[in-house]
């Protein structure tokens, strides 16, 4: 292996409180961080003056928040007894970050360097929750992490139920892949779509993920289960996370407890450039970017509704995310 004080660089695949295992080139390091990076990267991303007393004064969380996530490509230099110390984080392509425990002031990166969030829903139970989605591909824009859209259980559903639905997402440019795990239908096509990259899996219990993952490799629902339960029961979602490889090339995130609403959030004023189908309007109302798009006169967006050329469905999101 590499020798005394040299340099390496690796990315972080597992992490336990304190702990990184990095891979590299030569092979796997464990190491911890240095105090110095902790300091420099550890801070409250919101402003301190607007926000009520108690929660500045919560630094203990602030110093639970990880500076380092999984998939984080970064420099660290080895000990003598064959362990490293991180000193350097790379800078990332994207994030996929929630809030941290605690509240909006800080922010916990789970997962960086994405190469895609995959977005489990059920055809039937329980049954899709499209308005969840839309908030879903809000988070993915947002953080520019391309989306697929997996739509599981659909032996339980009449053939072609929602072919318009899931046109209408391919529309807007993302993929998606309708499976069941019960005949088959779709797995081949997940393996294709996850091989090679990094995917962060989202969706709420009982949508089928360990089965979906079981079906694309014998085992591998179990192995993200393990991590799953070890991480609901720590007290910081982020202080055990864990890269499950694949076989045929790629690797896994999964990102239990992850309540739904408590992703990241976006300004108001930005959100409907997160909706693509939005994105050419915005700026043409009468009222130019102050429009919100709900009830102004000469809203671009409203009339695209009107014409049809953006679904009310999608729209209706839009609304109940400002909300
Ligand atoms: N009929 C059918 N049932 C499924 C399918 N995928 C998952 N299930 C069932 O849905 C339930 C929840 O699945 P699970 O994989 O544990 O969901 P998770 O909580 O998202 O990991 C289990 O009873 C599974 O057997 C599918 O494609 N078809
Ligand atoms: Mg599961
Ligand atoms: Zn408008």
């Amino acid at each position: 292996m590499a020798r005394h004080n040299s340099h390496a660089e690796g990315v972080v695949y597992k992490k336990q409180i304190g702990t990184y295992f990095v891979h590299t080139a030569d092979g796997d390091v464990t190491c911890s961080i240095s105090s110095r990076l902790r300091k420099e990267l550890v801070y409250p991303i919101a402003d301190k003056s607007s926000l009520p007393h108690q929660r500045v004064q919560k630094v203990n969380d602030i110093h639970m928040v990880d500076p380092v996530a999984i998939g984080d490509c970064v420099k660290f230099v080895i000990a003598e007894d064959g362990t490293g110390m991180i000193t350097e984080v790379l800078p990332r392509r994207n994030k996929f970050a929630r809030s941290a425990a605690g509240g909006k002031t800080l922010e916990q990166v789970i997962a960086a360097n994405v190469d895609q969030m995959v977005l489990v829903f059920a055809a039937t139970l329980p049954d899709p929750q499209w308005n969840l989605l839309d908030r879903f591909l809000v988070t993915a824009e947002e953080a520019e992490i391309p989306a697929l859209i997996a739509l599981t259980k659909l032996d339980l559903v009449p053939p072609g139920m929602f072919d318009d639905v899931m046109d209408e997402y391919r529309a807007l440019g993302y993929r998606v892949v309708q499976t069941s795990t019960v005949d088959g239908t779709g797995i081949e096509e997940v393996r294709a779509e996850l091989k090679d990259k990094l995917s962060v899996l989202v969706g709420k219990s009982g949508v089928g993920k360990t089965s979906l993952l079981n079906a694309v490799q014998p085992g591998l629902g179990l192995r993200i289960g393990e991590v799953s339960k070890a991480l609901q029961k720590g007290k910081h979602t982020t202080t055990h996370v864990e890269m499950i490889p694949l076989d045929f090339g790629g690797s896994i995130v999964d990102t239990p407890g992850m309540r739904q609403y408590a992703m990241w959030d976006v300004d108001d004023g930005d959100l409907a450039y997160f909706f693509r189908e939005m994105r050419p309007y915005i700026g043409t109302c009468r009222f130019g970017v102050d429009c919100t798009h709900r009830t102004e006169p000469g809203c671009a967006i409203l009339r695209a509704v009107g014409a049809g050329k953006i679904s009310e469905r999608r729209y209706k999101s839009y609304v109940r995310m400002l909300e």
